[in-house]
């Protein structure tokens, strides 16, 4: 068997792979998730470099699709991708993160918990426990793409200079994680349609904001072509439930 992915990448990459899914183990009742037979793992060199994807999913009672994807594209490029879909009975924000770097460095370090109901705030659980949180100082912040409105106050997002500010990261998304695993396993379903229906618009929302993400598209329709792409960006990342 080859060795896992996350064993070639950046060490950032493959700590915070390990951290989620403890995480995930600790805290949710997590039950397999079927991917589409030819999308957990997946090779393309259309031009270029080689892309592979190796996918990771789980679902819960509070979460539809939990999804832990790491690629690698030749030697140059290292990412992790990672978003909990909450089943749109429970009123819960989505979490998100991505890493991307190469071998020695990540230049885009992002995670958030991204509220999803139409006046865009959180849950007054998590704005509490958030607030709680100590905020770390990141030497190299990065501002925000114009499709992300869809992220919180709470977003952190940056490129993490010297393993101080990896490490700072990572405790970050550790506490993200948590909190939100723990208020998740307590909150009780919503009962009225309407309201399911306003959570659905949410998620919706969130996904065709992430679908217009560019960078990501062109790494894919570089190795996978466009149709591919756009299958995978709608189906596999970012598919809205129905
Ligand atoms: C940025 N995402 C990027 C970049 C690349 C990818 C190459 C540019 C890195 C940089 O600017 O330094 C590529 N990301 C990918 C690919 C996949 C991926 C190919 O996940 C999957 C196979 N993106 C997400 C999620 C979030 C996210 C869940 O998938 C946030 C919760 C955010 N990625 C995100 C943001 C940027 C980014 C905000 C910066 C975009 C910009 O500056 O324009």
């Amino acid at each position: 068997m080859q060795t896992p992915l996350r064993s070639r990448q950046n060490p950032l990459i493959h700590k915070l792979a390990n951290c989620i899914e403890e995480i995930w183990q600790k805290y949710l009742d997590l039950s397999p998730y079927l991917v589409p037979d030819d999308l957990g793992y997946v090779e393309g060199c259309l031009e270029g470099e080689r892309l592979i994807i190796e996918n990771h999913c789980y679902q819960t009672p509070q979460f539809r699709k939990l999804h832990l994807e790491l690629a690698q594209l030749g030697k140059s490029l290292d990412i992790l991708h990672c978003v909990m879909f909450p089943n749109p009975e429970y009123a819960l924000p989505i979490f998100g993160s991505d890493l991307v770097g190469g071998r020695d460095s990540i230049s885009a370090a992002i995670a958030d918990l991204s509220p999803i109901n139409v006046d865009r705030s959180l849950p007054k659980s998590y704005y509490t426990a958030l607030s709680a949180l100590s905020k770390p100082e990141f030497s190299q912040p990065r501002a925000l793409p114009q499709w992300g409105d869809i992220f919180s106050e709470f977003c952190l997002f940056v490129r993490p200079v010297g393993t101080q500010e990896e490490e700072a990261f990572l405790t970050q998304v550790r506490e993200f994680l948590t909190l939100h695993c723990q208020i998740a396993s307590t909150t009780n379903p919503l009962t009225s349609r309407l309201e399911v229906a306003k959570i659905l618009a949410g998620q919706r929302y969130y996904c065709t904001r992430q679908q217009q993400n560019d960078k990501t598209r062109r790494v894919l329709e570089k190795s996978f072509g466009s149709e591919w792409t756009e299958r995978y960006m709608t189906t596999m990342l970012f598919d809205c439930a129905a």
